[in-house]
């Protein structure tokens, strides 16, 4: 498998990270994965490696603790048979693998890790293993700087400049953490403080609040009766792998996973203000500060005061700090000094859209490319999520790897849902596909094909590397063409793995605002595309967002609240949302063939 063309496949194997259900589920996910990278490296059977994969996936998306699972109930799950369901039981056991253990005696740890480098699949490491000796990523590095790479079979100038490209992104990528890793690991820690009872409120602050991408660390601030209580249960969680400092009124933590997490007890009457203070940004709080000064105020983590005699006048809740200010309570999302004080001076604020305000999702994946269940399964699912509708958006033919579908393929699929459609009420099932946009800037499939569908989702897959000019050809190509709907992911990054390829975005809000074509949010938390920068740019330019999962598992209908943090953080409101509408105001305002430009 080639791993750089394959980015829905390529974003499996991180998704054992990205689940906070359960440690051990997460624990043994991350084994299968690595025992399929393993099995990658030493050449073996794609049915066993895929197997692991699906386990994985399979784990990962567990809504219950593995732990409390019978014998009966693990060999029931999808893709776990009698060997895999004894593995896990190894697990639990013992705390190993014995397969696991055996597999990484051949391989060092080092040619693992270099897996992680984008650009450099199994086969690469290998050759760089058995040839050149090289064990690690610090061996590669060298190894390239004595320019010993480049003699080898098959490894071009390009492809050296690529594994250097993707190995200072995965540097880079260690000391900001992804939103969708530290989020759920936060939203667990303060569901234990609660759990022990020895936390008052509770509430993580910080740039989580604020739903950026990355994160540096997680604040957590909380009231308590006994602070030293809440610092005991703090300090021994099971994912503490460091006490950095431990007091009265802060303690900081590194987990398992090296994220530091710290954790602030303040007085109930200044716990409005302390959020205030330590949601940030540090920029927007300046900001703030500076207009306390000017109205005779002091602001700061301890409460609002009068300046003449410190007489406290709020502090005890967030609104009561900017009702101080004269200002409507501003949500954290905006708190990133990009005009949002003065929109709510002058009463502008956006009315953020909301998770609620969903209605269904427009790209979504099934068994017959590279998703893991079949239509009813994500139907269910999605109906389970109080949705009504659904756009089914599988690959197509040119994405191998994900067993894309062609014309005939597709051809049956539409039958499948109007099968489906016609003996369901209340749920729409849209037709659709993700057509794959080749290198050439061509589409996938014919136009004959598509013009049946109700939803035509276009995406790049391959060639990231190419230059601005033809990534925009290729771009302006699917935008210009009559049936294409909606550009998912339009810019490709994957958050700590790969930069978006050269995109000129106003160039291509500008052309999609002509023809009507929407631009998806990526809701996939290594995704995140557009980013929100560009979301708030598709608004100004008069662009539809859709704001879609692209699950491939039905847990990952979860992730749609990702895609909606940010769509606030770009200011965007509810309509400026597709998939806000109901179903049949969705079908005129998205762009399909059946209404072909004039
Ligand atoms: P991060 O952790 O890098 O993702 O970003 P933040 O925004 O969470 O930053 P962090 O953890 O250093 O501090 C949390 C908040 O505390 C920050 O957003 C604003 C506030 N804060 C921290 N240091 C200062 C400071 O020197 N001045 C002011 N005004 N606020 C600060
Ligand atoms: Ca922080
Ligand atoms: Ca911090
Ligand atoms: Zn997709």
């Amino acid at each position: 498998m080639n791993r750089v063309v394959s980015p829905c496949l390529r974003v499996f194997v991180v998704n054992a990270v990205l689940s906070g259900c359960s440690v051990k589920n997460q624990q043994i996910a991350r084994i299968f994965d690595e025992i399929a990278e393993l099995l990658e490296l030493k050449g073996e059977n794609v049915f066993r490696i895929r197997a692991y994969r699906r386990a994985a996936q399979n784990m990962d998306n567990l809504s219950k603790d593995v732990a409390t699972l019978s014998e009966k109930e693990l060999t029931d799950l999808p893709g776990i048979g009698k060997d895999l369901a004894g593995k896990i039981a190894e697990y639990l056991a013992t705390g190993r693998i014995a397969k696991y253990e055996e597999l990484k005696k051949d391989i060092p740890v080092g040619v693992l890790e270099m897996l992680k480098i984008p650009g450099l699949g199994p086969k690469k490491a290998k050759q760089f293993h058995d040839k050149l000796k090289i064990k690690s990523i610090d061996d590669l590095e060298k190894a390239i700087a004595a320019g010993t790479l480049k003699g080898m079979p098959g490894i071009q100038e390009k492809t050296v400049e690529n594994i250097k490209k993707g190995i200072s992104l995965i540097k880079r990528g260690t000391d900001r953490k992804p939103l969708g890793r530290v989020l759920p690991l936060a939203e667990d820690i303060v569901r234990r403080l609660k759990e022990s009872g020895s936390a008052g409120k509770t509430e993580v602050a910080g740039s989580i609040r604020r739903r950026k991408e990355t994160a540096g660390d997680i604040d957590i601030l909380v009231t308590a009766e006994s602070a030293e209580k809440v610092m005991e249960v703090f300090t021994n969680m099971p994912h503490v792998d460091r006490v950095l400092a431990k007091g009265d009124t802060k303690s900081s933590v590194i987990t398992e996973e090296g994220i530091q997490v710290d954790l602030r007890v303040v007085p109930e009457e200044s716990f409005g203000a302390a959020l205030q203070y330590f949601t940030g940004n540090k920029e927007h709080n300046v900001r703030l500060r500076e207009m306390a000064v000017r109205k005779g105020l002091k602001l700061n983590e301890y409460g609002v005061f009068k300046v003449p005699g410190e007489k406290r006048i709020g502090g005890r809740t967030e609104e009561e700090m900017y009702e101080a200010l004269n200002l409507p309570f501003i949500p954290p999302e905006l708190r990133e000094d990009r005009g949002e004080i003065d929109a709510a001076l002058a009463g502008t604020l956006p009315d953020l859209v909301s998770i609620g305000d969903i209605r269904g999702d427009l790209h979504v994946h099934t068994k017959m490319s590279d998703g893991s269940h079949d239509l009813e399964t994500v139907v269910a699912a999605a109906r389970k999520k109080g949705y009504e509708y659904i756009a089914v958006t599988d690959h197509t033919k040119g994405l191998g790897v994900a067993h894309g579908l062609d014309e005939k393929r597709l051809a049956e699929q539409c039958k499948l849902i109007d099968g489906l459609n016609e003996k369901t009420v209340g749920f729409r099932v849209l037709k659709g596909t993700e057509i794959d946009i080749r290198s050439d800037g061509r589409l996938d499939l014919s136009d004959q094909a598509l013009s049946g569908l109700d939803i035509v989702v276009a995406s790049i897959h391959s060639g990231f590397n190419q230059d601005r000019e033809q990534i925009m050809k290729r771009l302006l190509a699917a935008v210009r063409h009559p049936c294409v709907s909606v550009i998912a992911h339009p810019t490709g990054r994957i958050i700590g793995e790969r930069d978006a390829y050269d995109v000129d975005m106003e160039a291509l809000l500008r052309e999609a605002a002509k023809h009507g074509v929407a631009m998806e949010i990526n809701a996939y938390p290594l995704r995140l595309d557009l980013n929100d920068r560009h979301a708030l740019l598709a608004k100004q330019y008069g662009v539809p967002v859709a704001i879609c999962t692209d699950m491939h598992v039905t847990g990952q209908f979860d992730f749609m609240h990702y895609g909606v943090s940010v769509a606030r953080r770009g200011w965007l409101e509810k309509k400026d949302v597709l998939n806000t509408l109901p179903v049949g105001a969705l079908l005129k305002r998205l762009r399909n063939c059946r209404k072909r430009d004039s």
